[in-house]
């Protein structure tokens, strides 16, 4: 059994940077991954993250088999709502989104996701997911109804991560939402992971080499690139192992 959050812990010990390559069930063709994944295993990736604001279509399911053909990386769930729950992947980042003040999103899926979770084996990783203002509107804001955190506001960041920490999350995920045009500022990155015992993911609007770089430098232990695969799948070629 992969012990997935046994891992991250691990790296985050070893100062071992993780890249998670986010797929979104709804923007890839079933047909396109194998050629995808030989591209992502010549790149520095170590972790996929399967998942998005809407799956319309019920796609994925259908996604998370075919990925696992193809590859042996962890495959973790980081879904935008209940229907996106399939016992195919290996774990499930458990989300709240706590820089948000709707209860959908910070306890009520969750509990409707229960009956599902229990008829399934993945692992669970209890998550505090913190929207920044990424100077875009993102799906997640639009979906979850909710106003992200300004980048301005660092005090307020810090304590909801804290916050998270506090009532028992494994990992914090800032994000500045996919497609954003700016991404978590570096010094808020180094804020909380000064002031953090858990794991830190940061996401949204990483689209360079040196974007990523900058948020390892700065702390993040996970770095969830989406868009700029999507976007172009020759920025694997700049992030080779
Ligand atoms: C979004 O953090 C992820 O949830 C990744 O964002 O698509 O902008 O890389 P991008």
């Amino acid at each position: 059994m992969v012990n997935i959050y046994q891992n991250i812990l691990q790296a985050k010990k070893e100062g071992k940077k993780l890249l998670a390559v986010l797929i979104d069930p709804e923007k890839i063709e079933l047909q396109n991954i194998p050629s995808f994944f030989e591209k992502v295993h010549q790149s520095m990736a170590t972790h996929i993250f399967v998942g998005g604001s809407t799956d319309v279509n019920n796609e994925t399911e259908a996604v998370v088999s075919a990925i696992k053909k193809a590859t042996k990386l962890p495959i973790i769930l980081f879904p935008g709502d209940v229907s996106q729950i399939t016992n195919k992947a290996d774990g499930i980042l458990f989300l709240s989104l706590l820089s948000g003040r709707n209860p959908e999103y910070l306890i009520e899926q969750q509990i409707k996701s229960v009956p599902f979770l229990k008829k399934t084996d993945l692992e669970i990783i209890p998550t505090g997911y913190i929207l920044i203002d990424g100077k875009k509107e993102t799906a997640t804001q639009k979906v979850s109804n909710t106003k992200p955190i300004p980048q301005e506001n660092k005090t307020l960041i810090l304590n909801t991560a804290l916050a998270g920490e506090f009532s028992g999350k494994k990992l914090i995920y800032l994000e500045a939402g996919s497609g954003a045009t700016v991404p978590v500022d570096e010094n808020i990155i180094t804020l909380v992971e000064n002031n953090l015992s858990i794991p830190l993911i940061v996401g949204g609007g990483i689209r360079s080499k040196k974007q990523l770089d900058a948020a390892f430098n700065s702390g993040a232990n996970l770095v969830v690139i989406g868009t700029a695969f999507e976007n172009d799948e020759s920025f694997f070629n700049n992030l080779k192992k």
